[in-house]
């Protein structure tokens, strides 16, 4: 299995390093993909400079900030185009233990279409995340849980092992959505594609370098697509019609 490691980074000069050096001890056979946003602080030229030293980190550089979702998109189609089994999305500041990686490649190995790590299953837990961040994600879970009908405990955490064949079945040129809602909404597309999700429990550590560059918008945007898509969907099956949001995957 080739295994891609995608990094989304904007302004993580400090986090960056570590986490590289940590992942690549870890988890020695993945490659690893940095997909910078134009990163004020030159996190973009530090990639370049890690990537210079070793043949298995590769940076995407681009034009400037446009979320975390766009990135990821960048970063999927750049790691299925050089040929990955396995595209893992993580944070690079240090909340995804890279250590951690391994229980996700397992899953995937053992079967999972999608492997998520979960703050919110049996063995799961955080690890200096302010309360309102956990109120935040436990509701907008059990929200998301209840408004699109998925049995994912944790909806919106963003460690993930994509098997390759999971995103190819995903239309991601029409995934709009930033931030938590992105995770949501590729979360429930899988889902509505009847794949193979397995949840596995990890220990989300807060970021102790830099600045969270999540935003009340982003909150707010996701609370507002989950409704959309939960009425839009729940319309159709009343209506007995397929729309839209219920016909994509
Ligand atoms: N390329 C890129 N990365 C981003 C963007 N927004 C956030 N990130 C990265 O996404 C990851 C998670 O963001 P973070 O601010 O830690 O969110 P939080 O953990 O929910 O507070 C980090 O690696 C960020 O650098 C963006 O617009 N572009
Ligand atoms: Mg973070």
């Amino acid at each position: 299995m080739r295994v891609l490691t995608i990094i989304p980074t904007y302004n993580e000069l400090e986090s960056l390093p570590k986490t590289l050096g940590r992942l690549r001890a870890a988890v020695p056979e993945s490659d690893v993909l940095v997909v910078d946003d134009n990163s004020p602080d030159g996190t973009g030229q530090l990639a370049d400079s890690i990537a210079a030293d070793d043949k298995q980190v590769h940076v995407l550089h681009r034009k400037g900030k446009e979320g975390l979702g766009a990135a990821y998109i960048a970063g999927f189609k750049w790691g299925m185009a050089a040929g990955y089994d396995v595209l893992v999305e993580m944070d690079a500041d240090g909340s995804h233990k890279p250590e951690q990686l391994p229980l996700l490649l397992t899953a995937v190995k053992e079967g999972a279409d999608l492997a998520m790590g979960s703050r919110w299953v049996p063995g799961g837990s955080v690890v200096n995340w302010p309360l309102y961040r956990q109120a935040i994600s436990r509701v907008g879970s059990t929200y998301a849980r209840i408004m699109l009908g998925v049995k994912i405990k944790d909806v919106t955490g963003g460690y993930r092992a994509f098997r390759r064949s999971t995103l190819e079945a995903l239309k991601l040129d029409d995934v709009e959505s930033v931030g938590y809602g992105f995770q949501v909404d590729l979360a429930w597309r899988v889902a509505k594609l009847g794949l193979k999700i397995v949840e596995c429990p990890i220990t989300f550590v807060e970021r102790e370098l830099g600045a969270s560059k999540m935003s009340g918008n982003i909150v707010v945007e996701a609370m507002i697509n989950v409704t959309k898509w939960g009425l839009s969907a729940r319309w159709a099956k009343l209506t007995g019609k397929q729309d839209a949001a219920a016909k994509r995957a």
